[in-house]
């Protein structure tokens, strides 16, 4: 990042502290240096904003513990118990996931609905799921299990037609040269010295592998940026090298930083983790996506059963979309490699309501509607979509100018009988024939004659 820009964007990073983010500077961080996507990457833009639909996976060695005793989630065990490097990497000596097969996760994903699949290469731990070559502590070299799960999955993703991305921990309670340390990882008992430099080459060596041996990648989604936010040692990252080593070696590739802030030149598209994109003051015009989880955990828990149920899982991807962004599910695979069977059944379930609802869904965007108490709207070019989340009565109005032809029911595609006068559209009789989680009205556009 510039000096310039790394102004700018502190600037803009006290006017939020402050609060004032709206009525303060109008600083464009997305404008601020020049990044010009490459075309592969722009139709990568919209091709992901077609796909609406992703499933997070976050697994590694900290799965095994099941999150026992770990109050933020299963991933954060080695920090929240302040178990030290040395015995935490003892759960590679017994991390043998025999049970997975990329086949069933895809099969299971595809009946989801899902288009695509982030997975996590590396967490916090610095623990690389992958073959990799410039660490040994990577599932190949440092367990019993030696494969490399992330190449299966890929070959089987592809093969399926899904795309794969991977989260990327830029933040590692592992690796020795990851100092000065950040916010956490005090508990390692790694020396109080280090070379950073060395630390972002071995980042970018890694992620240099994960983009040139498993075939087209469709994003890399960062996360762990903030760990150096208190330092405000925001330019440490170098992020402006990395991305452009990303971008240069696969330009479809889509980049995005769970750094909680407003995008930074070179990434693709802006992330919202367990929220909906509604915080207007850092809503940027990139492509969106929401994450969140199924209970409170990414990683496996075994104790956390505060399931949500499908139908606020199904209302939250209807949500999203009708904001104009992605929906990523997460899930924690379990040590032994498999799905958990909970996530299994509310992932077919989820599928059930796609197979029915997805034209509603898939390749469309939000609005034209902004989203009301009611609920929200999606529209391609020849529909807009009514997304009824809440309301009970029989007659519902809305302000819609655009020309409508006809309504119909999507699940019965039964005639809606509605009028439309002076730019509103008022939909008559609405019956919930039997929708579990949301009723969706389709509106056909007149033709532009
Ligand atoms: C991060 C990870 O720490 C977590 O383990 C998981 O992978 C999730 C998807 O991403 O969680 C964060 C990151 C940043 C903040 C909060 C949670 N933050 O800045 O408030």
């Amino acid at each position: 990042m510039s000096t310039f820009n790394c102004v700018l964007l502190n600037l803009l990073l006290v006017f939020s502290s402050l609060g004032h983010a709206r009525t303060g500077v109008a600083i464009d961080p997305d404008k601020a240096q020049a990044y010009t996507p490459a075309p592969e990457n722009l139709k990568a833009r919209e091709r992901f904003q077609d796909n609406k639909f992703g499933i997070f996976l976050h697994w590694g060695l900290y799965s095994q513990l099941g999150g026992v005793g770990s109050p933020y989630g299963a991933e954060w065990i080695m920090e929240d118990l302040r178990i030290s490097g040395p015995k935490y990497k003892r759960l590679a000596e017994f991390f043998n996931p025999t049970g997975f097969d990329s086949e069933q996760w895809v099969k299971a994903f595809k009946d989801a609905g899902a288009k695509y699949i982030v997975i996590t290469s590396k967490h916090h731990d610095g623990f690389a799921m992958y073959d990799s070559k410039v660490s040994n502590f990577d599932i190949v070299d440092s367990t019993p299990y030696k494969k490399d799960p992330i190449k299966e999955l890929a070959n089987s993703a592809h093969k399926h037609g899904l795309q794969l991305f991977f989260y990327y921990s830029q933040l590692d309670w592992h690796h020795p040269d990851y100092y000065p340390w950040g916010r956490t990882g005090h508990y390692t008992k790694r020396e109080k010295s280090g070379d950073w430099e060395k630390y972002l080459q071995f980042q970018d060596a890694q992620l240099k592998e994960l983009l040139t041996q498993y075939g087209p990648i469709g994003g890399i989604w960062f996360d762990g940026w903030w760990d150096q936010e208190d330092s405000h040692n925001w330019d440490n990252w170098q992020l402006q090298r990395t991305y452009k080593m990303i971008h240069e070696l696969q330009p479809a590739t889509l980049i995005v930083n769970n750094h909680h802030r407003f995008t930074v030149p070179g990434e693709d598209y802006q992330g919202f983790e367990q929220q909906l994109p509604t915080n207007q003051e850092r809503l940027g015009k990139l492509p969106l996506e929401m994450a969140q989880t199924m209970n409170g955990s990414w990683g496996f828990s075994l104790t956390d059963d505060n399931y949500k149920t499908t139908k606020e899982l199904v209302q939250t991807l209807v949500s999203a979309a009708g904001r104009n962004a992605n929906y990523l599910l997460n899930t924690g695979p379990m040590p032994n490699g498999k799905i958990q069977p909970e996530n299994l059944k509310t992932f077919a379930e989820i599928g059930q309501w796609l197979k029915v609802f997805g034209k509603s869904i898939y390749g469309t965007r939000g609005g034209p509607i902004s989203p009301q108490n009611w609920g929200v709207s999606t529209h391609n070019n020849e529909s807009i979509f009514i997304h009824i989340l809440n309301w009970q009565a029989d007659t519902l109005s809305i302000e819609l100018a655009t020309p409508i032809k006809s309504a119909i029911n999507l699940k019965s595609s039964k005639p809606v009988n509605f009028k439309q006068l002076e730019g509103v559209i008022t939909l008559e009789n609405l019956k919930f024939e039997n929708e579990e989680y949301v009723q969706v009205i389709e509106l056909t556009l007149k033709p532009n004659d």
